[in-house]
């Protein structure tokens, strides 16, 4: 098999879901040194974007949905001790959830591999994460970074409701607030008083890096 044909493989086995047949083409990719991040990025995320395409035009429903989900996950846990593979030293501690009312997890999994790629210690407090649960884990691990993921323009208001819980607990100015997710933009992000907001994993990296710099220089000046 060619590397165009692994790749159109795992976007078209992704799209309806076939999860045997992602991760074998994964692993054939592998065994062919197809790299990880183009798999990533050329064949599964487009995959999942035409689902959503899909199902906002009524084509796929939930369940479709659901499948081609499990079938990116299978590829996600062969593909993550290669994406965080980075040996980068330890560059500051996260915390991350995605918020209250919200079961995707994708896209936030996918920025913690590459945080851990970069050198941060990341504790994952999971999916449908109540203010209150992030106020008690910022408290217990004191990071650098709290980061919110919203998935629907829904959930999105959560991360204001969040900010207000850190600030009624007297934290929110001991921590940085990061928030993501695919409808949140700069715009929301400002609006509700976050530090950041990153459109993707690579961003979120680079982003959550440079507020830590900031801060830090700021406390030393
Ligand atoms: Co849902 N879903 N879903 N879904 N789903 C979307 C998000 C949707 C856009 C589909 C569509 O209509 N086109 C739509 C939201 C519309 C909106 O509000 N604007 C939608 C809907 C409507 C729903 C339900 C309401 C459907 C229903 O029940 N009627 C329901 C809600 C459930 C709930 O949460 N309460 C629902 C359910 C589900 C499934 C459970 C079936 C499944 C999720 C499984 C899972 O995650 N374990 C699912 C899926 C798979 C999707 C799509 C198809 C794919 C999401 C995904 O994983 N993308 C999605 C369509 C789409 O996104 N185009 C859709 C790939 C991922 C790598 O990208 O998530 O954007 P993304 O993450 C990126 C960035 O956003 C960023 O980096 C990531 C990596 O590059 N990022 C951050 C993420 N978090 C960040 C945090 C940061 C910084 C960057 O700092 C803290």
């Amino acid at each position: 098999m060619t590397h165009e044909e692994i790749l159109q493989g795992l976007y078209d086995n992704t799209l309806v879901g076939n999860a045997p047949e992602v991760k074998d083409l994964v692993n054939q990719g592998l065994e062919d040194e197809l790299e990880p991040e183009k798999m990533l990025y050329d064949a599964l995320i487009p995959s999942l974007e035409e689902v959503g395409a899909r199902f906002e035009r009524g084509d796929f429903f939930v369940p479709e949905m659901l499948i081609a989900a499990r079938a990116m996950q299978g590829a996600l846990d062969i593909l993550r001790p290669l994406l965080a593979e980075t040996g980068a030293q330890q560059v500051g501690t996260y915390v991350m959830g995605t918020v209250k009312g919200d079961v995707h997890d994708i896209g936030k999994n996918l920025v913690n591999i590459m945080l851990e790629g970069a050198g941060f210690t990341v504790h994952d407090l999971g999916v449908n994460v109540a203010p209150e649960k992030f106020v008690e884990q910022v408290q217990e691990h004191q990071p650098d970074i709290v980061g919110f993921s919203a998935f629907l323009t829904t959930t999105m208001p959560m991360f204001k409701a969040n900010i207000n819980a850190l600030e009624k607990a007297g934290i929110r100015d001991d921590v940085i607030v990061m928030v993501g997710g695919a409808p949140v933009t700069q715009e929301y992000a400002d609006k509700v008083g976050a530090d950041g907001y990153a459109s993707d994993a690579s961003a979120a990296v680079r982003l959550a890096k440079d507020l830590i710099q900031r801060k830090r220089s700021l406390v030393s000046a």
